[in-house]
Protein backbone atom coordinates (compact mmCIF):
# COMPACT_ATOMS: atom_id res chain seq x y z
CA UNK A 1 0.00 0.00 0.00
CA UNK A 2 0.93 3.40 -0.89
CA UNK A 3 3.26 5.25 1.78
CA UNK A 4 2.50 8.59 3.76
CA UNK A 5 5.01 11.24 3.26
CA UNK A 6 6.18 14.27 4.55
CA UNK A 7 8.89 16.36 2.38
CA UNK A 8 10.03 19.81 2.94
CA UNK A 9 11.04 22.18 0.34
CA UNK A 10 13.89 24.42 1.88
CA UNK A 11 13.81 26.50 -1.65
CA UNK A 12 16.14 28.91 -1.78
CA UNK A 13 16.66 29.64 2.14
CA UNK A 14 19.38 28.86 4.48
CA UNK A 15 23.16 28.87 3.74
CA UNK A 16 25.30 26.03 3.94
CA UNK A 17 25.72 25.92 7.64
CA UNK A 18 22.41 26.78 8.75
CA UNK A 19 21.16 23.81 6.53
CA UNK A 20 23.56 21.74 8.35
CA UNK A 21 22.27 22.93 12.12
CA UNK A 22 18.80 22.34 10.62
CA UNK A 23 19.51 19.13 9.21
CA UNK A 24 21.20 17.68 12.54
CA UNK A 25 18.84 19.23 14.63
CA UNK A 26 15.53 17.24 12.85
CA UNK A 27 17.98 13.78 12.51
CA UNK A 28 18.50 14.44 16.38
CA UNK A 29 14.63 15.32 16.90
CA UNK A 30 13.40 12.00 14.44
CA UNK A 31 15.89 9.42 15.97
CA UNK A 32 14.69 10.51 18.91
CA UNK A 33 11.09 10.00 18.24
CA UNK A 34 10.92 8.46 15.00
CA UNK A 35 8.25 9.52 12.51
CA UNK A 36 5.05 7.35 11.57
CA UNK A 37 5.77 8.18 7.98
CA UNK A 38 8.70 8.86 5.81
CA UNK A 39 10.74 11.77 5.81
CA UNK A 40 12.34 13.83 3.10
CA UNK A 41 14.08 16.91 3.21
CA UNK A 42 14.84 18.60 -0.11
CA UNK A 43 17.55 21.08 0.26
CA UNK A 44 19.32 23.16 -2.47
CA UNK A 45 21.81 21.56 -4.32
CA UNK A 46 24.83 22.87 -2.56
CA UNK A 47 23.98 21.69 1.02
CA UNK A 48 23.75 17.88 -0.36
CA UNK A 49 26.45 16.87 -0.27
CA UNK A 50 26.99 17.95 3.66
CA UNK A 51 23.45 16.84 4.61
CA UNK A 52 23.01 13.43 3.26
CA UNK A 53 26.00 11.76 5.54
CA UNK A 54 24.42 13.57 8.61
CA UNK A 55 21.03 12.15 8.64
CA UNK A 56 20.41 8.43 9.56
CA UNK A 57 18.71 7.43 6.32
CA UNK A 58 16.46 4.96 7.62
CA UNK A 59 14.72 7.98 8.78
CA UNK A 60 15.28 10.80 6.99
CA UNK A 61 15.38 10.83 3.08
CA UNK A 62 17.35 13.71 0.88
CA UNK A 63 16.36 15.41 -2.14
CA UNK A 64 17.17 18.05 -4.88
CA UNK A 65 14.57 21.09 -5.52
CA UNK A 66 15.74 20.50 -9.25
CA UNK A 67 17.12 19.13 -11.91
CA UNK A 68 18.96 19.47 -15.42
CA UNK A 69 16.72 18.67 -18.41
CA UNK A 70 20.31 17.25 -20.14
CA UNK A 71 22.48 14.19 -18.77
CA UNK A 72 25.36 16.87 -18.98
CA UNK A 73 28.01 19.07 -20.77
CA UNK A 74 28.07 22.72 -22.12
CA UNK A 75 24.99 23.82 -19.68
CA UNK A 76 27.00 26.81 -17.41
CA UNK A 77 25.28 26.83 -13.91
CA UNK A 78 23.25 23.41 -14.43
CA UNK A 79 23.31 20.54 -12.03
CA UNK A 80 22.32 17.13 -13.37
CA UNK A 81 20.68 14.26 -12.07
CA UNK A 82 23.63 11.75 -12.17
CA UNK A 83 25.53 15.20 -10.03
CA UNK A 84 22.31 15.00 -7.04
CA UNK A 85 22.58 11.24 -7.22
CA UNK A 86 25.91 11.06 -6.45
CA UNK A 87 25.85 13.35 -3.63
CA UNK A 88 23.29 10.81 -1.93
CA UNK A 89 20.39 12.43 -2.72
CA UNK A 90 17.34 9.76 -3.03
CA UNK A 91 14.81 12.54 -4.74
CA UNK A 92 14.32 15.66 -6.79
CA UNK A 93 11.43 17.98 -6.69
CA UNK A 94 10.32 18.75 -10.69
CA UNK A 95 7.75 20.82 -11.74
CA UNK A 96 7.51 22.56 -8.69
CA UNK A 97 4.76 26.10 -9.75
CA UNK A 98 7.97 28.51 -9.11
CA UNK A 99 9.88 26.19 -11.48
CA UNK A 100 7.10 26.40 -14.15
CA UNK A 101 6.11 30.01 -13.79
CA UNK A 102 9.68 31.56 -13.15
CA UNK A 103 11.92 29.45 -15.11
CA UNK A 104 9.61 28.60 -17.98
CA UNK A 105 9.69 24.86 -17.32
CA UNK A 106 7.01 23.56 -20.00
CA UNK A 107 5.36 19.54 -20.07
CA UNK A 108 8.32 18.30 -22.91
CA UNK A 109 10.98 19.58 -20.36
CA UNK A 110 9.61 18.05 -17.39
CA UNK A 111 9.49 15.22 -19.31
CA UNK A 112 12.67 14.91 -19.77
CA UNK A 113 13.67 15.84 -16.42
CA UNK A 114 11.80 13.26 -15.04
CA UNK A 115 13.15 10.53 -17.04
CA UNK A 116 16.73 11.78 -16.14
CA UNK A 117 15.68 11.68 -12.79
CA UNK A 118 14.81 7.95 -12.99
CA UNK A 119 18.01 6.75 -14.88
CA UNK A 120 19.77 8.38 -12.13
CA UNK A 121 18.23 6.09 -9.27
CA UNK A 122 16.05 9.75 -8.28
CA UNK A 123 12.61 9.63 -6.92
CA UNK A 124 11.15 12.23 -8.66
CA UNK A 125 8.55 14.22 -5.99
CA UNK A 126 6.23 15.64 -9.48
CA UNK A 127 4.57 19.20 -8.56
CA UNK A 128 1.20 19.85 -10.26
CA UNK A 129 -1.56 22.74 -9.38
CA UNK A 130 -3.21 25.32 -11.37
CA UNK A 131 -3.63 28.95 -10.78
CA UNK A 132 -6.48 31.32 -8.64
CA UNK A 133 -7.92 31.95 -12.28
CA UNK A 134 -7.94 28.69 -13.25
CA UNK A 135 -9.13 27.57 -10.00
CA UNK A 136 -12.05 30.68 -10.39
CA UNK A 137 -12.76 29.01 -13.88
CA UNK A 138 -13.36 25.38 -12.05
CA UNK A 139 -10.33 24.44 -14.15
CA UNK A 140 -8.66 22.46 -11.96
CA UNK A 141 -9.11 19.15 -13.30
CA UNK A 142 -8.00 19.94 -16.35
CA UNK A 143 -5.27 21.72 -15.85
CA UNK A 144 -3.52 18.63 -13.22
CA UNK A 145 -4.65 16.17 -16.20
CA UNK A 146 -2.58 18.64 -18.91
CA UNK A 147 0.49 18.84 -16.20
CA UNK A 148 0.37 14.87 -15.51
CA UNK A 149 1.55 14.33 -19.59
CA UNK A 150 5.48 14.88 -18.10
CA UNK A 151 4.88 11.44 -15.99
CA UNK A 152 2.26 9.63 -18.04
CA UNK A 153 4.43 8.78 -21.07
CA UNK A 154 6.23 6.73 -18.16
CA UNK A 155 6.19 2.87 -18.48
CA UNK A 156 4.06 1.49 -15.53
CA UNK A 157 7.60 0.48 -13.48
CA UNK A 158 9.03 3.99 -14.03
CA UNK A 159 5.61 5.78 -12.62
CA UNK A 160 5.59 3.86 -9.87
CA UNK A 161 8.55 5.47 -8.19
CA UNK A 162 7.51 8.98 -8.49
CA UNK A 163 5.27 10.91 -5.66
CA UNK A 164 3.07 13.36 -6.74
CA UNK A 165 2.10 16.87 -5.15
CA UNK A 166 -0.61 18.48 -5.93
CA UNK A 167 0.23 21.88 -4.46
CA UNK A 168 -2.63 24.62 -5.88
CA UNK A 169 -0.27 27.68 -6.59
CA UNK A 170 -2.77 30.23 -5.23
CA UNK A 171 -2.16 28.66 -1.46
CA UNK A 172 1.40 28.83 -1.65
CA UNK A 173 3.56 31.37 0.26
CA UNK A 174 -0.25 33.04 0.58
CA UNK A 175 -1.14 32.10 3.75
CA UNK A 176 -4.78 30.49 2.26
CA UNK A 177 -4.80 26.62 2.22
CA UNK A 178 -6.99 24.67 0.51
CA UNK A 179 -9.98 22.90 2.41
CA UNK A 180 -9.82 19.80 3.72
CA UNK A 181 -12.70 18.71 0.79
CA UNK A 182 -10.96 20.62 -2.12
CA UNK A 183 -7.91 18.75 -1.35
CA UNK A 184 -9.70 15.78 -1.08
CA UNK A 185 -11.45 15.82 -3.79
CA UNK A 186 -8.67 16.87 -6.53
CA UNK A 187 -6.58 14.24 -5.28
CA UNK A 188 -9.42 11.68 -5.39
CA UNK A 189 -9.44 13.47 -9.26
CA UNK A 190 -5.69 13.03 -10.03
CA UNK A 191 -6.02 9.15 -8.56
CA UNK A 192 -8.81 8.34 -11.05
CA UNK A 193 -6.40 9.78 -13.62
CA UNK A 194 -3.76 7.71 -12.50
CA UNK A 195 -6.27 4.49 -12.47
CA UNK A 196 -7.13 5.48 -15.91
CA UNK A 197 -4.09 5.65 -17.09
CA UNK A 198 -1.56 3.00 -15.34
CA UNK A 199 -4.47 0.43 -13.71
CA UNK A 200 -6.18 0.55 -9.95
CA UNK A 201 -3.28 -1.12 -8.05
CA UNK A 202 -0.61 1.76 -9.24
CA UNK A 203 -3.20 4.24 -8.22
CA UNK A 204 -3.45 2.95 -4.84
CA UNK A 205 0.29 2.76 -4.47
CA UNK A 206 1.15 6.09 -5.27
CA UNK A 207 1.47 8.66 -3.25
CA UNK A 208 -0.38 12.38 -3.42
CA UNK A 209 1.19 14.70 -1.18
CA UNK A 210 -0.49 18.48 -0.71
CA UNK A 211 1.27 21.14 -0.42
CA UNK A 212 0.47 24.75 -0.48
CA UNK A 213 0.60 26.43 3.82
CA UNK A 214 0.30 23.27 5.40
CA UNK A 215 1.44 23.78 8.67
CA UNK A 216 1.02 22.25 11.97
CA UNK A 217 -2.06 23.51 13.03
CA UNK A 218 -3.70 22.58 9.42
CA UNK A 219 -1.81 18.91 8.90
CA UNK A 220 -4.24 16.80 10.29
CA UNK A 221 -7.09 17.48 8.46
CA UNK A 222 -5.51 17.71 5.31
CA UNK A 223 -4.00 14.46 6.01
CA UNK A 224 -6.75 12.97 7.63
CA UNK A 225 -8.72 12.50 3.94
CA UNK A 226 -8.28 9.31 2.23
CA UNK A 227 -6.77 10.09 -0.74
CA UNK A 228 -3.89 12.64 1.16
CA UNK A 229 -0.85 10.65 1.35
CA UNK A 230 0.58 13.84 2.85
CA UNK A 231 2.36 16.79 2.28
CA UNK A 232 4.96 18.80 0.45
CA UNK A 233 6.29 21.83 2.94
CA UNK A 234 7.77 25.13 2.36
CA UNK A 235 7.93 27.88 4.67
CA UNK A 236 7.14 25.18 8.22
CA UNK A 237 10.24 23.27 6.95
CA UNK A 238 12.78 25.48 7.80
CA UNK A 239 12.20 25.12 11.26
CA UNK A 240 12.40 21.62 13.11
CA UNK A 241 9.91 22.26 15.75
CA UNK A 242 6.95 23.03 12.52
CA UNK A 243 8.31 20.25 10.48
CA UNK A 244 8.01 17.63 13.53
CA UNK A 245 4.67 19.36 14.33
CA UNK A 246 3.63 18.01 10.76
CA UNK A 247 5.11 15.06 10.92
CA UNK A 248 3.03 14.10 14.34
CA UNK A 249 -0.05 14.81 12.25
CA UNK A 250 0.62 11.09 11.49
C1 LIG B 1 4.76 25.75 -0.09
O1 LIG B 1 4.02 25.17 0.71
O2 LIG B 1 4.99 26.95 -0.04
C2 LIG B 1 5.38 25.00 -1.18
O3 LIG B 1 5.54 25.54 -2.25
C3 LIG B 1 5.88 23.63 -0.94
O4 LIG B 1 6.52 23.12 -2.05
Amino acid sequence: MRKNIVAGNWKMNKNLQEGIALAKELNEVLTADKPNCDVIICTPFIHLASVTPIVDKNIIGVGAENCADKASGAYTGEVSAEMVASTGAQYVILGHSERRAYYHETVEILEEKVKLALANNLKPIFCIGEVLEEREANKQNEVVEAQLASVFSLSAEDFSKVILAYEPVWAIGTGKTATPEQAQEIHAHIRSLVAAKYGQEVADNTSILYGGSCKPSNAKELFANPDVDGGLIGGAALKAADFKGIIDAF
